[in-house]
């Protein structure tokens, strides 16, 4: 009879999961046995990083992406991405080594107590085997629940004694498993949504990010340019829906309560798709909706629709929503919006960059299809004017705002995109949090460009302390950090870029290598 080991690894390979984010300890060794030759581990040195890279990976891919992480220690060093994780719908299969299962009982070393409750709330589903013949079966529906709507992060905490053991006879059963998923609305909703559209004097679209998710970009400019309206992305955007040079693109909207209103003022009916409604942040209390308005929210996530405060929602898949729609909409005779105007030019400083300039100049030598990875949280806005995004895919930002997920998000939608070219854009504050994942970077020769937006200081917190009317707190700065130094350290090559010139020298020396490239640019406060 096959062993546990065997049948999971026969699983993991008939799901198409060959690739395994990890770190190890004494549990997990058992599970590393053997590791086979069509399978690839991937090392991060700091849990945080190795669930980022995975996170990167799994967005990327649009597939369930494997992480075996340490026991209760290792959990919990992960435990910040996954705020991300679960925020970004990333299908995660967490694994976990536990103590041998007679040892779990004494709480000896590494007894990782009551598993399945350290994860949560942060994962769909937790588990621990009740016998070792069940751990195919529950690495099974681990990797099931993942991947069926609403996708998020799963854990299964697996004793080391357990790999050894007969899968018993049905075991191959689960391996051959597929589960097909459907969502799409009835013929009679999908009318009534077109009706509501038809009905409208002034409607406006607000998409989100699992548009993106679920490649339904096309269609949503389908849709805009059939209706001619102004879209807009959802507040707090983890992904990029809609081609930000389109003329019906309008910006990112505020994530508060009373600016998104007064954004959407004058609209009579506001159709959000593929985001909650609505992601706020700052505290700025206000009306829901403009006077007037109606709103409807489509999602693949029922949870997402039931907490709205307002507004009516159709639970449903969001591509084949909006396909099943577009035949049911007349084009509009409505005038096309304008598209934006260009950002005005601003000066740079004395060896210290605008973030504006490096944005342009990213923007004019980048590759068409580049993927971004932004984690600098205080150039968000500048970012969306000035960097043009037109492939689905190509914008990812930590979808919880939890820092540290540039740097290794980065590597892991690298890995899944070899064919594109990846390039972080990390505020110095931020790749502190993940600073060993350049480590990662070197030794699997991952050749995304990381720029580091160097201002010394945690700039978006300078904002909030000014809207919070805060002027005295301490820890706001982090100057004296030699990024250049630190990606040497860890065997990335590295250039300081403190003009123009520099940075389009850098990045273009960055574009043609194949191992990664770190840029730290000095930059001014914005
Ligand atoms: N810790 C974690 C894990 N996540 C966070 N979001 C914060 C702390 C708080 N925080 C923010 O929300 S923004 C920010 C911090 C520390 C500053 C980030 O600085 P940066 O980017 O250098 O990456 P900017 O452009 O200077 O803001
Ligand atoms: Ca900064």
């Amino acid at each position: 009879m096959p062993s546990v080991h065997a049948v999971t690894y026969s699983l993991l390979r008939r799901q198409g999961i060959t690739t395994v984010f990890g770190n190890p300890g004494s549990n997990e060794l058992p599970f590393l046995k053997g590791f086979p030759e069509d399978f690839r581990y991937v090392l991060g040195l700091h849990e945080g990083v190795v669930a980022g890279m995975a996170d990167g990976y799994a967005l990327a891919s649009g597939r369930p992406a494997f992480v075996n992480l340490h026991a209760a220690a290792g959990t919990g060093n992960a435990m910040g991405a996954l705020t991300n994780a679960w925020y970004a719908h990333s299908p995660l299969v967490i694994t976990a080594g536990q103590q041998a299962r007679s040892m779990i009982g004494v709480e000896s070393m590494l007894a990782n107590v009551e598993a399945p409750q350290l994860p949560k709330p942060l994962v769909k589903w937790s588990y621990e085997p009740a016998c070792p013949e069940d751990v195919p079966r529950a690495l099974s529906q681990a990797i099931h629940s993942a991947s069926l709507p609403p996708r998020g992060p799963v854990y299964v905490s697996i004793p080391h004694d357990d790999w050894d053991r007969d899968a018993g006879e049905d075991a191959e059963l689960v391996v051959a498993r597929e589960i097909d998923h459907a969502g799409v609305p009835s013929s009679v909703q999908i009318e009534r949504l077109a009706e509501r559209l038809d009905a409208a004097d002034n409607p406006v679209l607000v998409l989100g990010p699992e548009v993106d998710a679920r490649q339904a970009n096309g269609l949503a400019v389908a849709l805009a340019e059939r209706l001619r309206l102004p879209v807009w992305v959802a507040p707090s955007a983890s992904r990029c829906p809609f081609p930000n040079r389109h003329p019906c693109f309008r910006g990112v909207l505020p994530a508060a309560i009373a600016g998104i209103t007064a954004h959407l003022e004058g609209h009579d009916l506001i159709v959000v798709v593929g985001a909650p409604v609505f992601r706020y942040h700052q505290y700025a209390p206000g009306r829901y909706l403009p006077e007037g308005a109606r709103l409807v929210h489509v999602t693949g996530d029922a949870v997402e629709a039931a907490r709205a405060p307002m507004g009516d929602a159709l639970v449903g898949d969001v591509h084949a929503t909006l396909e099943a729609l577009l035949p049911h909409i007349a084009p509009s005779e409505r005038a096309m919006p304008e598209p934006l105007l260009k950002p005005a030019a601003v000066e740079d400083g004395e060896g210290r960059l605008a973030p504006a300039n490096v944005f342009d100049t990213l923007d004019a030598l980048a590759p068409e299809d580049a993927i971004y990875v932004k984690e600098s949280t205080s150039t968000v806005e500048l970012f969306w004017e000035r960097v043009a995004m037109r492939e689905p895919g190509s914008y990812f930002f930590p979808a919880a705002g939890g820092l540290g997920f540039g740097l290794p998000a980065a590597l892991g939608v690298q890995l899944a995109q070899p064919q594109r070219q990846v390039i972080g854009v990390i505020g110095d504050g931020s790749a502190s949090y993940a600073i060993t994942a350049l480590w990662s970077a070197a030794r699997y020769r991952i050749p995304a460009v990381l720029i580091i937006l160097r201002n010394d200081t945690y700039g978006a917190l300078r904002g909030f302390a000014r809207h919070m009317q805060v002027d005295d707190a301490p820890g706001l700065d982090v100057p004296d950090i030699d990024f250049c130094a630190l990606a040497r350290g860890y065997g990335v090559e590295a250039r300081l870029a403190d003009s123009r010139d520099a940075l389009a020298a850098a990045l273009q020396e960055g574009f043609a290598m194949d191992r990664p490239l770190l840029i730290e640019v000095p930059t001014l406060p914005s």
